[in-house]
């Protein structure tokens, strides 16, 4: 625990940015779930049989097995977490002048999709951008945005629909798998491909299972395994479903993609049998992803994010509706209306509530956004957010009472917020290490 005056000097000499202060300096840390989540005593003792060969290692095979058994994807290539996975598949399918349409962009994953030389296009329905819209499932996919795309640029402009379970930026929100195979079919029509972000697809299975006619007594197990059967590959962030603290991977179905594949993880990651990892985080992500599929598991992770939910929305806090699979995104357009968005009011409110009690969390709104590549200027996103996200196996209801009381005690004291302007970009995802001081 530190005193306000020891964080009011930590978030000053963190240029107002979550990203920059030290992890000492934080008491409860809702900053992300990636890597952040605990292994569990079957990870651990996995990790004391790491074979640290160079090639063919046993934990390799291990992993490859598990992604067959619970994924289904055909043929794998680790990396040394999902940014990773994202570099080999954009370099391998996009072109120069190509467009590529998802649900929701993602920071990481539309950056490669650009220095690919691709263009990302938004397909997602319109409810996702609205915070109050308590639709299902706003991950959803618009099919008509999707085909009038591809009357507009043709199919061959588009390599492959670049499919979230999960979307993260629209709150955690899940896709039907309803819409998923309206997707196939639409997608087969014109020999399209389906690349799928399966970084949280056990989160999404809970709530197709939850709220998706006909799914109530299916496992989850089952659920993710029919996910993936219809899509053609994934790239994968293991630190998150998957409990890991570090790993990732590409899975494909088609034999010609994995062998450019494997082919080019060797540039950027390391040989096709360990992908930048150890032998051991191999195992721990093998093992991991058969805890991730576990019913119980999941409904107990999803309950603890329903708890803090329930919680601010009891005290009329505005967030984004429904509350969604890995954390609470408080709504800053609402938060604190006075602010403009270039004043960076989803940042300002994340420093707020680090003074106020230590939380630590994520600005997710203009600053994430970035820039648009060819005109320069900022993106304006629709949802301004602040991301409460919480780390699987970590904490106890009782921290979750903790972070609720002192985001009710900001939003008290909301109309005292200022914003913020900045005064350090770095080029590409500027969010991790831009610098800002606070408007008088
Ligand atoms: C999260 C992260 C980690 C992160 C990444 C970028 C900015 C801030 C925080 C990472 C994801 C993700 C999805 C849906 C791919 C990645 C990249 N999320 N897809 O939410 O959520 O994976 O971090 O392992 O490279 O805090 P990677």
């Amino acid at each position: 625990m530190t005193t306000r005056e020891e964080r009011q000097k930590a978030i000053i000499h963190a240029g107002y940015n979550t990203f920059l202060l030290r992890s000492r300096d934080v008491y409860v840390d809702l900053l992300t779930d990636s890597g952040t989540s605990a292994m569990s005593d079957r990870q651990w003792s996995g990790m004391m049989l790491g074979d640290e060969s160079y090639a063919g290692s046993e934990n390799f095979y291990h992993l490859e097995a598990a992604i067959q058994k619970y994924y289904g994807y055909r043929y794998i290539v680790p990396t040394h977490q999902g940014r990773g996975a994202e570099n080999i598949i954009s370099k391998i399918m996009i072109k120069p002048g190509d467009i590529v349409p998802g649900n929701m962009y993602f920071t990481t994953t539309r950056l490669h999709q650009e220095l690919a030389g691709g263009t990302f296009v938004d397909i997602i329905i319109d409810e996702a951008h609205d915070s109050q819209s308590e639709h299902p499932f706003k991950g959803n996919v618009n099919l008509e945005k999707l085909e009038s795309l591809i009357k507009v640029y043709g199919a061959k402009k588009i390599p492959y629909i670049s499919l979230a379970t999960s979307v993260n930026m629209a709150g955690g929100q899940p896709i039907s798998l309803e819409n998923i195979r309206g997707l196939r079919k639409l997608t087969h029509q014109y020999g399209i491909k389906i690349i799928h972000d399966m970084t949280r697809v056990a989160e999404n299975a809970y709530f197709i299972k939850m709220r998706e006619t006909g799914y109530r007594n299916k496992s989850i197990r089952s659920i993710v395994k029919e996910i993936c059967s219809l899509t053609d590959g994934a790239t994968m962030s293991a630190k998150k479903d998957a409990l890991v603290n570090i790993g990732g991977f590409l899975a494909l179905n088609d034999k010609s993609l994995y062998e450019e594949a494997s082919n080019l993880v060797v540039i950027y990651e390391g040989l096709h049998t360990y992908g930048g990892l150890a032998g051991r985080d191999m195992e721990a992500m093998a093992i991991g992803i058969t805890e991730s599929v576990d019913d119980n598991h999941i409904r107990a992770r999803v309950g603890q994010v329903e708890y803090l939910g329930n919680k601010l929305l009891d005290a009329k806090i505005p967030i984004v509706k429904p509350i969604g699979g890995h954390g609470i995104f408080l709504d800053a357009k609402k938060f604190v209306p006075h602010l403009k968005q270039i004043q960076f009011p989803a940042q300002s409110l994340a420093a707020e509530i680090y003074l106020d009690s230590g939380v630590r969390t994520m600005e997710r709104g203009i600053v994430s956004a970035g820039r648009n590549k060819d005109t320069d200027d900022h993106y304006y996103p629709e949802l301004e957010l602040v991301r409460l996200t919480i780390p699987r196996r970590v904490y106890t209801q009782a921290h979750m009472d903790v972070v609720a009381e002192s985001v009710q005690e900001v939003f008290t004291n909301r109309k005292k917020i200022k914003g913020l302007k900045m005064v350090y970009e770095p080029k590409y995802l500027r969010f991790f290490q831009a610098r800002f001081q606070k408007i008088k």
